[in-house]
């Protein structure tokens, strides 16, 4: 990782002037609790001691410059303005124009003016795995632009914000990563629940670490993982439109859920077997053609594919071959936020062994239910199993990526080499073997729970 002294001589030699601020914006593993935030469902992630730092200085003019400092991607500018018109789908420079899109858009009125910045930007945080460096890298974005041109929010607004405004690069998820990424603290996880935000945070218990490992299958969201990733969202808004019109005459309540995380027992007035009674007889089980689930919501097909079907492109999620499985997708999301309470209790009284237990849960949860596993994944899963792990799930997004799993503090060493043996250099090595011993040498590594982003001034 460069120092700050290195970003700056690189800024130097760039645009031939001082840098004047440093910022820096950690990813996020989460720890349970995946395909929940954006049905509103709480999550229990902490931010991580990899991120993406940033040297620089404001300019006078509109103008946004940033350079990778390793010049592996090289640079990007862009003007402040009303409408920023997105580069091609799967450009690195479209993280940053979300977020001064989404500012500018909160701010505009009045004729308003923006500043511009310089930046060089290096970062440590693997891509395309599930520790949200899109989120870490709009973040930085954000606050860089904020602090130019004296915008203030609290940290809330400010979650909530670039939440919306990282949607500009074609994802629908939620706003746990940019949430996590921005109300991080040190050696703590954070539950975050939604509408309205609110953040608490747990003390990880004594005696356990996080080891993450990297199941080097590459979830790159700005590519085919982007449409897999938003069916899960769609699929959410498919349920909720037919639970919408039958809940409230069959459970006599006055309030449907408007999401799924609306399924609650304070919300409707029911207890939980009721609702889950009520909820898995209005769904069948098994695949939904746009038909069937059409007409389940009392819409028409192109009613139903335009209030919620619809891809980033506005093309309609196309039909799986074995249909819309929306059953298995509530029963993940009605499960996984019981483990996500029951998780923060035992975060409360210290006891590692349920934490752990309800993460093994959680990764067949989402494999069986929530259908944003792998093999690979599952293979690493239960490899760190049998190698000791009190816990260990799929992180994130899914489709591959990280695997956190919780480890005795005094056996991760062990830990680590069990993996590395069993899953990189036997199951990769004859599932994948066009990955390189240099990927793997690095993919396993202990993280800690740490402070979300924050800007300042330099120290000279
Ligand atoms: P990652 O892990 O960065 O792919 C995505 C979404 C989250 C959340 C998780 C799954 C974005 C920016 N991130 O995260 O909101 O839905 O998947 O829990 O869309």
């Amino acid at each position: 990782m460069p120092t700050i002294k290195n970003l700056s001589n690189k800024f130097e030699s760039f645009f031939g002037r001082k840098p004047t601020g440093e910022a820096f914006a950690p990813g996020r593993i989460n720890l349970i609790g995946d395909h929940l935030d954006y049905n509103n469902c709480p999550v229990l992630p902490f931010a991580v001691d990899l991120r993406i730092s940033a040297v620089f200085a404001p300019r006078e003019d509109n103008r946004i410059c940033i350079l990778d400092s390793l010049a592996r991607r090289g640079q990007r500018s862009f003007d402040a303005e009303a409408y920023i018109a997105p580069y091609e789908t799967s450009d690195w420079g479209n993280y940053p124009k979300a977020a001064v899109q989404g500012i500018v858009a909160d701010q505009i009125g009045g004729g308003r003016r923006f500043k511009g910045f310089d930046a060089v930007i290096e970062s440590n945080l693997p891509s395309a795995g599930g520790l949200s460096s899109s989120s870490a890298f709009v973040v930085l974005t954000g606050m860089i632009f904020c602090v130019v041109n004296g915008f203030e929010y609290t940290p809330l607004e400010f979650s909530s914000l670039m939440a919306a405004a990282e949607r500009y690069v074609g994802t629908q998820g939620g706003g746990m990563d940019q949430t996590a990424c921005i109300n991080g603290k040190n050696g703590k996880v954070l539950k975050i629940d939604f509408n309205p935000l609110h953040c608490r945070s747990f003390s990880v218990p004594d005696g356990v670490s996080f080891v993450i490992a990297d199941s080097l299958i590459k979830a790159q969201k700005t590519e085919a993982a982007m449409a897999l990733y938003n069916s899960k969202p769609i699929e959410s808004r498919m349920a909720t439109a037919i639970l919408n019109r039958r809940l409230p005459a069959v459970l006599k309540t006055a309030c449907p859920p408007f999401s799924l995380g609306d399924l609650t027992a304070e919300k409707l007035g029911a207890t939980e077997n009721e609702i889950d009674r009520v909820v898995f007889s209005v769904l069948k089980e098994g695949g939904y053609t746009y038909e069937e689930a059409a007409a389940a919501a009392g819409m028409s097909v192109d009613e139903l594919t335009r209030s919620c079907c619809l891809m980033s492109d506005k093309t309609p999620l196309p039909e799986p071959p074995n249909g819309f499985e929306l059953f298995k997708r509530v029963r993940h999301v009605l499960t996984e936020r019981r483990r996500v309470e029951q998780c923060a209790q035992a975060l409360e009284t210290g006891d590692v062994e349920t934490v752990g237990r309800l993460m093994f849960e959680s990764h067949a949860s989402g494999r069986d239910d929530g259908g944003f596993s792998c093999p690979e994944s599952d293979s690493l899963t239960e490899i760190a199993r049998a190698a000791g792990a009190l816990g260990s799930r799929q992180t994130g997004g899914g489709f591959g990526g990280f695997n956190v799993s919780l480890v005795r503090s005094g056996e991760t060493e062990a830990f680590k080499e069990k993996l590395m043996k069993d899953y990189y250099e036997t199951y990769l090595s004859r599932m994948h073997p066009e990955i390189s011993a240099e990927a793997k040498s690095s993919a396993v590594f202990t993280v800690i729970p740490s402070d979300g982003a924050c800007v300042r001034q330099m120290s000279i």
